[in-house]
């Protein structure tokens, strides 16, 4: 067994989660009558930014403000991320938001052959927990030998930081394991600290630049039918990896044909 762990992103991979974020902002910013409100188009391209305190002050700074309105809203702004982080918190709880397809069966069948699992988000550890205790209930945080998120790092993504944060704590080598991402500041940052890498876009992350990859997918799962593979997935260790993980999808596929997608010899 050369894979070692699987590590996956939460928002937009795990589950298609920031339409409830978008919500959370709105909803925090109406408790405090800020009179802000990030519709779809705007907060499409404030996804640009990552991590939702960064993303709130990126957003003050384009306002038609006066400096000093400008540096008493940028105060505000932690206590305005927990508010939202609490609203978000109560949004996914209770299975109210599902995990992506094939999801669920790839963590299982990780399980099932003791490779281990962990998480490298930009979110709060907070709200991973709520998410994992709604869609896999409240023991599956202990499923992930480590939840590398949120502030722990100084750099987010694109910078390596939180998936160097994962492989430090667990003790693997980057080269051993496999990156699940739905977006082109975590892949980059998946590539950086040097993991193989699975993009599943989103209707967020939909045409960013993905040619790091090793393979997109439109569904986690579908590896029988993967929607680009680049030579790198075929070539060396990373063909043995890849390999081994088209094993743990042909325990959610059909027996075979996931390898003959790969263009590994059946
Ligand atoms: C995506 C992000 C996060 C979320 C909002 O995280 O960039 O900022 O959009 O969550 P991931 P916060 O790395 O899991 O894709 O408000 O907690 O930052
Ligand atoms: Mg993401």
């Amino acid at each position: 067994m050369i894979m070692t762990a699987l590590i996956f992103d939460v928002d937009g991979t795990l589950a298609d989660t920031e339409e409830a974020h978008r919500r959370a902002f709105n909803l925090a910013f109406a408790r405090r009558q800020l009179g802000w409100v990030w519709d779809r188009p705007l907060y499409a391209k404030l996804l640009e930014v990552s991590g939702g305190k960064e993303r709130i002050a990126t957003y003050i700074d384009s306002l038609p403000l006066a400096g000093a309105e400008k540096k008493r809203l940028h105060e505000q702004v932690p206590a305005l991320h927990r508010d939202k982080s609490r609203i978000y918190a109560d949004l996914v709880s209770g299975g109210n938001l599902p995990l992506r397809p094939g999801v669920a069966r790839l963590i299982n069948a990780a399980r099932a052959a003791g490779v281990r699992l962990a998480i490298a988000s930009t979110t709060t550890r907070d709200n991973i927990e709520a998410l994992l205790a709604g869609t896999l209930g409240e023991e599956a945080s202990a499923w992930f030998s480590v939840i590398a998120c949120g502030d722990e790092v100084r750099k987010k993504k694109p910078a390596p930081d939180i998936y160097l944060l994962a492989l430090s704590a667990m003790g693997a080598r980057a080269e051993n394991c496999i990156a699940f991402e739905d977006s082109a500041h975590g892949l980059n940052a998946a590539r950086a600290a040097g993991l193989f890498t699975v993009v599943t876009p989103t209707r967020w992350t939909e045409g960013q630049d993905f040619s790091g990859a090793h393979v997109v997918l439109g569904e986690l799962g579908e590896i029988c039918r993967p929607r680009e593979m680049f030579p790198a997935a075929m070539s060396g260790v990373a063909g043995e990896v890849m390999a081994e993980l088209a094993q743990l999808f042909d325990t959610v596929a059909r027996p075979g044909a996931v390898l003959a997608a790969m263009g590994a010899p059946c």
